[in-house]
C-alpha cells in the first residue's frame, strides 16, 4: 500500500481517500466509549507516522529480565530494533539482577539502552509486585524527564511485524489473545471481594493482557502507583489476586478506560494458531519451558 501512498509533494502527503462506507466489518474497531481498537486495515501507517514524526517524540520501553529471563533479551531487543517504533527515538530500560548477562545488541540511530540493576528474587509474587513499584520509581527518577510515551512489556516475547505510532495514546491497553471470544463472566478476573482487584461477574469490558501497559508517561505513572498500592494492600490482608498485576491492571482499566485499545495482533501467543480476524501478528509471547526459566 505504501507504494501508492508515499508520494510527498510540497510537504503534502498524498494518501488513499478514507472511506465512510468501506472498511473492516469482521471486527469491532471502536469501544463503546469511543476509543479506537487498533486492527490491521483500520489505519494508514504512512499517514499516522506523518502525524507523529514531526513531534520528535521519545518512547520509553521497560522490560524486566530477572534471573534466567535474561535469556529472552537478545531476541526481544533484536526484533524490537526491526519492528518497534522504527524511526522514533526509543529508550529501552532493562531491569535485571544480572547486568553482565545483558547481550550487546546493535541499536539503530536515535535508540538507546540503559541497564538498571535491581535485586533478584525467587518469588514471582515479589518480582510481580516490584515490577509496578520499579516502573513507578524509575518514572519519578528518570523516565519522566527522558520520554513522552512509555510501553512496559514482558521480556519473553518477540516482535514480528510493525508496532508503530498507531499504538500511541494517553492510556493504552491490549486485548489478551486468550479470551476475546468469551463472555465476561468467563474472564479470569479476580473474583474474591476481599481483593482490591475484585470485578463482579456482570462487570468488565475486555480482558486485557498484563504483558503490555502503555501511554503517556504520567498516565502510566498513575496506573503503576495505584496498582502497586493495591497490590500491597492485598498483601497486607494475605491475599494475592488471581493473575497478580494483570488482575490489578484489569480492575484499574475498568475504572479508568483506556483511550486506545490494541487488538490481539499486538499480543499473541506462539502456541496459539492465528485466527481469521488476525491479519498480522505483531508481537507474541514465546513458548517457554517453565522448568528452565522459573526459579522454583
Ligand atoms: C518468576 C517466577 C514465576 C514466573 C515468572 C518469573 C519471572 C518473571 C522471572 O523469574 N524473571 C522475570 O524477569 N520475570 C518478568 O516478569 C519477565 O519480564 C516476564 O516477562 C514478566 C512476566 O512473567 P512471565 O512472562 O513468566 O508471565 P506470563 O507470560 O505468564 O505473564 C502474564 O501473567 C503475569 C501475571 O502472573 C503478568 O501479568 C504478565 O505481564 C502477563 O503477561
Ligand atoms: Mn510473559
Amino acid at each position: 500500500s505504501s507504494l501508492f501512498l508515499c508520494l510527498v509533494l510540497n510537504q503534502e502527503l498524498l494518501y488513499k481517500q478514507p472511506s465512510v462506507l468501506v472498511g473492516r466489518t469482521d471486527v469491532v474497531s471502536v469501544t463503546p466509549w469511543l476509543a479506537p481498537i487498533v486492527w490491521e486495515g483500520t489505519f494508514d501507517p504512512v499517514l499516522v507516522d506523518n502525524i507523529y514524526k514531526p513531534m520528535n517524540l521519545t518512547v520509553a520501553t521497560t522490560v524486566f529480565a530477572i534471573g534466567k529471563y535474561v535469556r529472552f533479551l537478545q531476541d526481544f531487543l533484536e526484533t524490537a530494533e526491526k519492528h518497534f517504533m522504527v524511526g522514533f527515538h526509543v529508550r529501552y530500560y532493562v531491569f535485571t539482577d544480572r547486568p553482565h548477562d545483558v547481550p550487546s545488541v546493535n541499536l539503530s540511530q536515535g535508540r538507546h539502552l540503559s541497564v538498571i540493576q535491581v535485586p533478584g528474587s525467587n518469588r514471582w509474587q515479589e518480582i510481580s509486585a516490584r515490577r509496578m513499584e520499579i516502573i513507578q520509581t524509575t518514572i519519578e527518577r528518570q523516565i519522566r524527564r527522558e520520554a513522552d510515551y512509555i510501553f512496559c512489556l514482558d521480556v519473553d516475547s518477540k516482535f514480528h511485524a510493525r508496532w508503530g505510532s498507531e499504538s500511541l495514546g494517553r492510556l493504552v491497553a491490549v486485548i489478551h489473545p486468550g479470551y476475546y471470544e468469551q463472555t465476561r463472566d468467563r474472564f479470569p478476573y479476580e473474583r474474591r471481594p476481599a481483593s482490591t482487584a475484585y470485578i463482579p461477574m456482570d462487570e468488565g469490558d475486555y480482558y486485557y493482557g498484563g504483558a503490555m501497559i502503555g501511554g503517556f508517561v504520567e498516565d502510566v505513572y498513575t496506573l503503576t502507583k495505584v496498582c502497586r498500592t493495591r497490590f500491597e494492600e492485598d498483601a497486607g490482608n494475605s491475599i494475592e489476586a488471581a493473575w497478580q498485576e494483570e488482575s490489578h491492571l484489569n480492575r484499574y482499566l475498568l475504572d479508568n478506560k483506556p483511550s486506545k485499545v490494541l487488538s490481539p495482533e499486538y499480543l499473541w501467543q506462539d502456541f496459539k494458531a492465528k485466527t481469521k480476524e488476525v491479519k498480522v501478528i505483531r508481537f507474541s509471547g514465546v513458548i517457554k519451558n517453565y522448568a528452565d526459566v522459573r526459579p522454583n
